[in-house]
């Protein structure tokens, strides 16, 4: 389809909904995702602004029993440390080397921007913190999709934990390899949204992420940035999806 009928669709779609759900939409005004205004990102003014009117902002994404477990490819980048990954960067990559071999002993998550607690959290001090185990189904972009058991810590106890300030409206991720995301703070506070350790009852396998990766269930599965090493807290919305031109920012599941 061309950008034009993309456009005049999206528009008809709109419309559409305006006419049957007129209240509906009105509410939605003052909803713009932060891409607003981008044109690559258009899709996400439709989806941000349904959801975020539909649902409930604790709403939970289905979970699912140990049962339904299945098998899962670790994909994008699966070891951080290897030259020929997709998504390599030089810097992280070796320092991800030599915490791997230690173990991650040394390794510390840095959490900095607005909060009145800057510093960082060993894996032993999150794992000292509240705990969530959920089994859920991870929806990759590519078009499949695969049900894990992640346990970790919800994101919300560490935000408070670093002392959150009320200018905090972005939460950004950055990992070992090239990749970076944000979530707006309905997502962030989400009992859902956790900082995983655990995969399926063992520690988080490197190709998943090791030692540490976000779970957030009501987005599609690249939100879910893996090997984290730093995160930032900010008041405005930086994109930081370059790297991935073209994809979402907000993408609804
Ligand atoms: N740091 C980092 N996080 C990432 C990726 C990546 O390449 N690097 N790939 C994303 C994509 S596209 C998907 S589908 C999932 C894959 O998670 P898995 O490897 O555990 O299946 O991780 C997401 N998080
Ligand atoms: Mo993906």
């Amino acid at each position: 389809m061309s950008n034009d009928r993309l456009l005049l669709s999206r528009r008809a779609l709109i419309g559409g909904l305006a006419s049957t759900g007129g209240l509906l939409l009105a509410g939605c005004t003052d909803q713009q995702p932060p891409t607003y205004g981008n044109i690559l990102r258009m899709g996400d003014n439709l989806t941000y602004n349904l959801q975020r009117s539909l649902l409930s902002p604790t709403g939970l994404a289905r979970e699912f029993d140990r049962a339904d477990i299945t098998s899962m490819p670790a994909t994008g980048t699966y070891d951080p440390a290897r030259a020929d990954g997709t998504f390599y960067d030089p810097k992280g990559g070796k320092d991800y080397a030599i915490l791997r071999t230690g173990g991650f002993a040394n390794w510390r998550l840095q959490i900095e921007g607005h909060v009145a607690r800057p510093g960082s959290y060993a894996l032993a001090d999150l794992k000292r913190m509240k705990r969530r185990t959920q089994i859920t189904r991870h929806m990759c972009e590519e078009g499949w999709s695969a049900i894990a058991e992640w346990t970790g810590v919800p994101l919300r106890a560490v935000l408070e934990a670093a002392g959150i300030q009320p200018s905090a409206r972005f939460v950004e991720f950055y990992g070992f390899d090239q990749i970076a995301d944000s979530l707006d703070m309905v997502d962030a506070l989400h009992p859902q949204t956790i900082l995983a350790y655990g995969m399926n009852g063992g520690d988080l396998p490197i190709g998943h992420g090791a030692p540490l990766r976000l779970r957030v269930e009501r987005q599609i599965g690249y939100k879910s940035v893996k090997f984290l090493r730093r995160i930032v807290v900010t008041d405005v919305f930086r994109d930081l999806g370059d790297i991935r031109a073209g994809w979402a920012w907000y993408n609804g599941i």
